[in-house]
């Protein structure tokens, strides 16, 4: 099974980013793509949020322009029994020590013709400033990607420097996908052309994004992430745009849980429950009374 030696680490380290060939078979690439696109097909998690264009206002007057579906896994478990799991929770520990923890597993669709660009952003834009992250996705090509079809763009370096601020595509805060418009420079930006099983890893602070797809087929990526246990922000930060952030999704998502689907919801993410230390418990139980708070409060 791949693993990283010490100077693709290093790379990793220095650049926030990291592609290399998964090792992963063409018959296990085309089951993976072939659960994947059924889960597409049948738009499973729609009324759950689990379901989401993230580039539209996502609620069902036009075609999704990038379709996502949060934890596939819920659905086809068969997903993490897979040795993309296996490759990637490996390298994951190279890379995080043996406490990491598997996070989510995203499955990403970008649909011939209309499927649009990735906006740039950092992933920790997304997340509650008031904790420290750590960690890595891993994000597997299911067919070549290149720039006529949306593959992977990286700024080398960012994820050393800050969280910068975000807002949303076009100004329309009903929209999933974020937009950085903070100060960089996309001429810096390395793209990352991949065939079928390359994978692409990067950190939760690397600015990146993607152009649209603009060949005939689907470009398809399964992406899986691993973290260690959030700890409090040294520093106090403000994402103000989370505020403003009024998705579809978040609001099938708590209607959901609301009607019992917060039973299902715990009880999927119990093997996320650790009993390795005090600490590990109560983050964890912390997390679960904040689903229920939430779902309460924002109702
Ligand atoms: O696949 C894409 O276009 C974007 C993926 C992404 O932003 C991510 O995996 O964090």
């Amino acid at each position: 099974m791949m693993r990283l030696d010490t100077a693709m680490i290093e790379r990793f380290r220095q650049d926030g980013f990291l592609a290399f060939d998964s090792g992963i078979s063409p018959h296990d690439i085309a089951a993976l793509r072939r659960t994947l696109a059924r889960l597409h097909d049948d738009k499973v998690g729609f009324e759950e949020g689990a379901l989401f264009d993230a580039m539209g206002v996502d609620d069902g007057s036009a075609p999704a322009r990038f379709p996502q579906i949060l934890h596939p896994r819920s659905f086809a478990p068969e997903l993490v029994a897979s040795d993309f799991y296996r490759m990637a929770r490996g390298i994951a520990e190279q890379l995080l020590g043996s406490a990491v923890r598997f996070k989510a597993d995203i499955s990403l669709m970008k649909p011939p013709r209309i499927g649009e660009a990735t906006p740039w952003h950092q992933d920790e834009a997304f997340q509650d400033p008031a904790f420290d992250y750590d960690e890595v996705s891993f994000w597997l090509a299911l067919q070549p990607v290149d720039e006529v079809n949306g593959c992977m763009a990286y700024i080398p370096g960012s994820h050393r420097g800050p969280v910068l601020p975000h807002g949303f595509p076009g100004g329309d805060a009903r929209i999933h996908a974020l937009e950085c418009i903070g100060v960089f420079d996309p001429r810096d930006a390395v793209t990352i052309p991949l065939p079928a099983g390359g994978c692409v890893i990067h950190n939760q602070r690397t600015v990146h994004g993607a152009k649209p797809n603009a060949s005939d087929s689907d470009r398809m990526a399964y992406v899986l992430i691993f973290d260690r246990i959030p700890t409090p922000a040294k520093v106090v930060r403000h994402f103000p745009w989370r505020a403003e952030h009024r998705t579809a999704r978040a609001r099938r998502e708590r209607e959901w849980r609301r009607n019992g689907g917060l039973l299902v919801h715990l009880w999927r993410q119990r093997k996320r429950v650790r009993l390795t230390s005090l600490g590990t418990l109560l983050f964890d139980m912390r997390r679960a009374v904040r689903a229920v708070r939430r779902m309460v409060v924002t109702g």
